[in-house]
Parts: structure tokens; sequence; C-alpha cells
């Protein structure tokens, strides 16, 4: 029996999880996880795969499907690092965010770009996913875990990402007038210390979902306990004229390692988002995450239930 089951889930798995895996590749990988993803205007679902190879390299590749479920078909290629490979990413590209960008009609690529100086947050815009236009590391080493907001506020693009500073490993959210240049760098988002699912080392999980209520924010924790890590997913609520300012925080994680593709893999006891799908309703949330740094799964849920929610379960420092 598991006694890790409850009822009334903010997340309900697809039943035939995973959807993805290594087995689904043209060519030996050793792992296929992490997912970006997008919905395009013609309803196709891209997901923006990282594989990471039998040297332990990862890179980024697109796979489409109608259903967001299965069919998937796969590029030849991946779309990063690509040939001109820049020596910010000579270890490799991982772990993508994509934001569309009304404005410039392109969506954003954000993802960690690993070199011998440690992950970096890397910048790309496309309109189609094959042509890139890359606009470089946005934050120095060491950071990772980051995702544009779609739209400027008050005339600037903001970016939320993850650093490693003397404090830990904490949220942070930069401003810039061009997306090349950035400043303004705030801590937004503090891991908690001692026991908490969220203690010492958080990360932004996918892009934030704007609502009427705030940026909905899913975040990932790491509890580190003496068997290993384990990442959960919780969330948090920001301000939508001023996304500096934290509305809410819950106080228990949503969504953690259960199932036998989140507890044994590369990593055990992982569950990691970095993208999702909206529904036509506007609320049904269709999110893809990576399970044990191993496979590519999918969860459900709805916008409206996990705002209630947040109403509900709000953390009160004490
Ligand atoms: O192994 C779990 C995750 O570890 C890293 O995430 P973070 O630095 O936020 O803890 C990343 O390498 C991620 O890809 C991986 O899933």
């Amino acid at each position: 029996m598991d006694y890790r089951k409850r009822p009334g889930s903010l997340l309900k798995r697809y039943p035939k999880n995973p959807i993805l895996t290594a087995a689904d590749w043209p060519h030996t990988v050793n792992a296929v996880f992490n997912p970006g993803a997008v919905r395009l205007p013609d309803g196709t679902t891209l997901l923006l795969c990282r594989v990471e190879d039998q040297r332990g390299i990862s890179s980024l590749w697109v796979a489409r499907s109608e259903n967001g479920i299965d069919a998937w078909v796969i590029d030849p290629e991946p779309i990063l690092p690509g040939k001109l490979c820049p020596t910010e990413e000579i270890w490799g590209a991982e772990d993508p965010r994509i934001v569309w960008l009304e404005e410039l009609g392109k969506y954003a690529i954000t993802y960690t770009a690993y070199s011998p100086a440690g992950p970096a947050v890397s910048l790309a815009l496309t309109k189609d996913f094959k042509k890139l236009e890359r606009l470089g590391v946005v934050v120095p080493p060491e950071d990772k875990d980051a995702a544009l907001l779609p739209r400027r506020i008050h005339g600037r693009w903001n970016v939320f990402h993850r650093p490693i500073t003397a404090l830990g490993a904490d949220i942070w959210l930069s401003e810039s007038p061009d997306l090349h240049y950035w400043g303004k760098h705030q801590m937004v988002l503090e891991a908690k210390r001692g026991p908490w699912w969220d203690a010492n080392k958080i990360g932004l999980a996918p892009p934030l979902i704007e609502t009427e209520q705030g940026w909905l924010m899913i975040y990932h924790g790491v509890r580190w306990t003496a068997a290993g890590c384990i990442y959960r997913l919780g969330l948090a609520l920001f301000d939508l004229e001023q996304p500096s300012r934290c509305l809410l925080r819950g106080t228990e994680w949503i969504f953690g390692p259960r199932e036998s593709y989140e507890r044994i893999g590369d990593v055990s006891d992982v569950v990691f988002s970095c993208g999702y799908t909206i529904g036509d309703n506007g609320d049904t949330l269709n999110l893809y995450y990576g399970g044990a740094d191993s496979y590519i799964a999918l969860a459900t849920g709805r916008i409206s239930e996990m705002l209630d929610w947040l109403g509900k379960h709000r953390f009160s420092p004490a």
C-alpha cells in the first residue's frame, strides 16, 4: 500500500505517465526530462526537452504533439546548443523555460548555459523554434531556473531567476529596458530554514501564470534528508504591477515524488517542472515535468483551485 496517496490533490497525474522517455529518441541517449512547453497557435503542443547524452552533456530538442500527450514528433537535431556552440555552454544547455512575448512577436527561451565557469542563465529568441536569435548570458554563474514575464511592467522586462549567494539559493528578480542590460536585482522569495519542505534551496519552476489576482508562481523546494534530496513543488503569488512583491506563499508543497518514475531514476525523488500549457477554458493547467531526472510526465490541475488553495494555506512567518 502506498501511504502517500492523498485524495484531493491539486495536480492529477496522467495515468499513462511517463509520456516521453529516452526510448523515444532516434538514437541512444541517457535521459529525457525537464521540458519547457508552449501551445502553438495551431493548437500543437511543443515541448523543448532536455536530453542528456551518454557523456553527461545536455541539449534541447523540440518534440511536437497534436494532443500534448502522445504521438510526439521529434526534430532530427537539437535546437541548442547548436553547431556554433558559444563558450558559455560548452557543457550543454539545460532546463528551458519558454514565454511568448507579444510585443516582439517572438518566444523567449531562458535556459541554463553550462560551462566550466558554472551554470548561467542565457536567453534566446525565436519565432519558429528553427532559427534562434541568441542574446547570450543574462545573469552570470552561478544562476539558473529563470523565466521572463511575458510583457513589460512600467516599461521594463522582468526575469525571475535563482542565483547562489552567500545567503543560499533563493529566487531573485531583475529588470531590463531592452533584454540586454539587466539590473535592479532583488531577492523576492527566500528559501526557508530548518525542517520546512522548501528550506535552504528553492527555484522557479515553470514561467509565472498571469491571473486577475496576481502572478501565480510554481516553485520547487528541496528538502535535504539523510537519504538525499527531495524535490517538490509549491505555490506563491506576486503583485501584478509590482512583481517583486510576494502577496501569498503556501505553507505546504502541492506535488511531490510518489510514482516510480518520480522516485527512481538518475536522481531519485525529483519532480522538476519547466513548462505548462493552458487549456482553451483558460483554467486547465497541463503541467509537464521531469521525473527523477530521467523521464517526462504530465499532471493536470486548475489554476482557480490553486489560487483558492493558496488563500487557505498561506504561510505567515512566525
Ligand atoms: O537533480 C535535480 C535538479 O537539480 C538541479 O536543480 P536546482 O539547481 O534548481 O536544484 C538541476 O540540475 C535540475 O535540472 C535537476 O532536475
